[in-house]
């Protein structure tokens, strides 16, 4: 609780110094401050934020590009070491981390436990794959006998953009795979979660991390966007909205590298996520899976179950146990541990996220099914907070939804047996392709699904949120991003580029010297 009461700060800091102002025509401003509110009780203030702007981003570039002249004198052995080391000082600095995840993204104790087990899991995992990657890949013969190897090399620069949602997890996990290939990096993580990041870095930096080879920036979209159009960066590492990454996208298509190639962009971003659920599925399990995976981290994940089907024949008693289950629910001050729902993040993602609800209740063919209540115990001012209540919607077709909500907020469709093929396709049709959960007791039927289903994560007789670092590599296709999956045995290597070059012996190299001066 002392942690709970404590106050933070972030700022940019280029090489190791921290930026808390900037020069135009010689007269020397001061970054705008942001007060960072605790998202159950904004009375509580987390710290402050120094934004950065579009000058500083550039001169972040421009240093990270420099660095890496620095970081590629640091062999994949060492690298892994000090990512090893990045793990043991967060196992270290739990409680300090543990408090961030509380005041400043309101999470739960739970999502704050598994928060930092991801984040040490990415720094072991990537730290493992940089040494993988270390060993020859090819080794051959050109044709006059020779030998030549092909080897992993760095790229270059890359950005790192990531989410308030995974504040430390997946903000460490871009940065930490980027390093790990050898590459400097420019991180701007998301506003509303500047401290833990800012933390974070420190952390970095304190287990070896060269000040030149990590770059931090804060800062809003405007920061994102002077740091993506940079033409002197290798690629984007980004998680976020479908709509930034379209963007990022369309600005990285605009700069052709010099080789031709265009720079490397890995993206993970919204989702629709479905779970079917036939009349062969456990009832109890189904609702116990629904619940953690649409109203878990209230909702505010990109693989979290938005729209729960059910076949007809099991939607009437299914729907009675989500009701009862949804009446248990405790939402309220996620400090507490019998928790199960925090807030949101924001005051504008709740407007959104109200907005929707409303607009569902005004849809004469959508109708609420329930809807969780505050927990009176749980000491936190409505007003100055940002709760939403978990609530259950039944729809009668996935349009009427118009896309991704980003909170507590499930959606019921129930389907006949027979039309099981119009709703995956109708699941298609919505472009997204992240998470789908299945529950039934046929096998058929779920290869069927699982089959005809683009997606990038398919879950069976389980929830489906929490991927696991090295058991379940996490990404997806469409409007759901690009890339190789995090945490997965491609993410590193896509980070890095093959390069052929001749086995040369010191012999044939001063051979070749003399040879060239006579
Ligand atoms: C996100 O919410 O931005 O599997 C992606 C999971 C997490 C999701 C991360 N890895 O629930």
């Amino acid at each position: 609780d002392t942690q709970l009461t404590k106050t933070w700060s972030a700022t940019p800091i280029i090489n190791g110094q921290v930026v808390s102002e900037f020069t135009v025509e010689g007269v020397s401003n001061t970054l705008d401050n942001h007060k960072i509110r605790a998202p159950w009780n904004h009375d509580v203030i987390a710290g402050d934020v120094r934004y950065a702007n579009a000058n500083i981003a550039k001169q972040a570039i421009d240093a990270a590009v420099a660095g890496q002249k620095i970081w590629q004198l640091v062999s994949a052995s060492q690298r892994a070491t000090i990512l090893r080391k990045i793990a043991d000082l967060y196992e270290k600095n739990y409680a300090e981390l543990m408090a961030l995840c509380q005041v400043e993204a309101g999470k739960t104790i739970q999502d704050s436990i598994d928060e930092i087990k991801e984040a040490v899991d990415f720094c072991r995992f990537y730290a493992d794959e940089a040494e993988r990657l270390n060993e020859v890949v090819h080794e051959i013969t050109d044709l006059s006998g020779k030998p030549l190897r092909q080897v992993y090399k760095a790229r270059g620069t890359f950005v790192c953009i990531s989410p308030w949602n995974f504040p430390l997890a997946i903000y460490t996990g871009q940065i930490v795979a980027a390093l790990a290939a050898g590459n400097t990096v420019v991180a701007k993580p998301a506003e509303q979660t500047s401290l833990i990041a800012h933390f974070g870095a420190q952390l970095m930096y304190q287990a070896g991390v060269p000040s030149e080879a990590l770059q931090f920036v804060t800062g809003a979209g405007d920061v994102g966007g002077a740091l993506t159009t940079a033409n002197n960066i290798a690629g984007v590492i980004f998680t976020g909205s479908t709509q930034t990454a379209q963007r990022i996208n369309q600005s990285l298509n605009s700069h052709v590298q010099l080789s031709g190639e265009l720079p490397v962009f890995i993206a993970e971003t919204g989702g629709q996520n479905a779970m079917i659920v036939d009349s062969t599925a456990l009832p109890e399990q189904v609702v116990r899976d629904a619940v953690l995976s649409a109203f878990g981290s209230a909702g505010q994940r990109c693989s979290a179950c938005r729209v729960l089907c059910v076949q007809e024949e099991v939607a009437d008693g299914l729907i009675e146990l989500l009701q009862g289950t949804m009446a248990e629910l405790i939402v309220g001050n996620p400090a507490q541990v019998t928790t199960d729902v925090g807030p949101v993040i924001d005051k504008d993602a709740k407007k959104g996220l109200e907005a929707h609800i409303e607009r569902m209740i005004a849809e004469p063919t959508a109708n609420i099914l329930a809807q969780a209540t505050m927990s009176a115990s749980s000491l936190v001012s409505q007003e100055q907070s940002t709760f939403v209540l978990p609530t259950a919607i039944e729809v009668k077709s996935i349009d009427v939804i118009g896309g991704e909500h980003f909170g507590p907020i499930l959606h019921v469709l129930r389907y006949q047996a027979r039309d099981l093929d119009k709703l995956i396709d109708a699941i298609n049709a919505t472009g997204f392709g992240l998470t789908l959960g299945i529950h039934s007791r046929i096998e058929n039927i779920v290869e069927h699904i699982e089959r005809r289903a683009l997606v990038g994560n398919t879950y069976i007789n389980r929830n489906q949120i929490g991927a696991i670092v090295n058991v379940q590599p996490f990404g997806g296709c469409g409007l759901s991003g690009t890339g190789p999956k995090a945490g997965g045995p491609h993410y590193v290597a896509r980070l890095m580029q093959l390069t052929t070059e001749p086995l040369v012996s010191a012999d044939s190299v001063s051979f070749s010297i003399q040879a060239d001066i006579a």
